[in-house]
């Protein structure tokens, strides 16, 4: 069997898990919880399996540790059926993780940066060095993020075309961290509001939170 170590409720945990259940695959893995709030994650042998001292994490049953949620993504997406989240074509893999990276640097990335230096974060066990200037300036990052998703929404109905893919997922996520870090969508983002309540009600969605 899969084990997916993470904590549940945090963006990239949720990320795998949301992954998981577009493919039907949350009731075939063990889901093993790591103590992100008190440290566990930055023990030595939870760095054996991932040196970044990071979740979500999966182990696969020749003992394998796959970290960064777009490899288990990928991991995933290829274990049973088409692989639908990261796509087929050349063409189409690569507009996705292009978009998909966009939604990480610019939109969920800055918002975690913005969370863990500007904010008390995870409180001081976890965030031994913080630079206030630098979540502040991330702050405004994340909002043109969310201004780019936007733009990008007038043209298709999901960030790399006509479904949902790892991009949305990501973005998904980084709507998630930016919320938890109280960093506002702007008023009169309307297509990125109308994406996020579309992909917000599916079953899959609805399942992995
Ligand atoms: N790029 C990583 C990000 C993983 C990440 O930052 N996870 C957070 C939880 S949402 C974490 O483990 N944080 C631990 C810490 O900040 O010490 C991925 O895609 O998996």
């Amino acid at each position: 069997m899969l084990k997916i170590y993470d904590y549940k409720g945090f963006p990239n945990p949720t990320r795998v898990r949301i992954a998981l259940a577009e493919k039907d695959l949350l009731d075939e893995v063990e889901f093993v919880s790591v103590n992100v709030p008190e440290g566990e994650h930055r023990l030595p042998a939870f760095r054996k399996k991932n040196p970044s001292a990071t979740v979500p994490v999966l182990e696969l049953a020749d003992g394998t540790c796959i970290s960064e949620c777009t490899a288990i993504t990928e991991y995933v997406d290829n274990l049973v059926g088409e692989p639908v989240l990261t796509g087929k074509s050349g063409q189409e893999r690569a507009v996705i993780h292009m978009m998909q990276r966009r939604a990480e640097a610019g939109l969920l990335d800055a918002a975690a940066t913005y969370f863990h230096h500007a904010t008390p974060g995870l409180g001081p066990k976890i965030e031994v060095y913080q630079n206030r200037e630098w979540g502040e300036s991330n702050r405004a990052r994340a909002v043109a993020g969310m201004r780019y998703l936007d733009e990008v929404l007038a043209a298709r109905p999901f960030l790399a075309g006509d479904r949902l893919t790892m991009a949305d997922i990501t973005a998904f996520a980084g709507l998630a961290y930016a919320a938890i870090g109280k960093i506002e969508v702007p008023a009169g983002l309307d297509r990125l509001q109308s994406w996020h309540a579309r992909v917000a009600s599916r079953p899959s969605v609805m399942r992995a939170l």
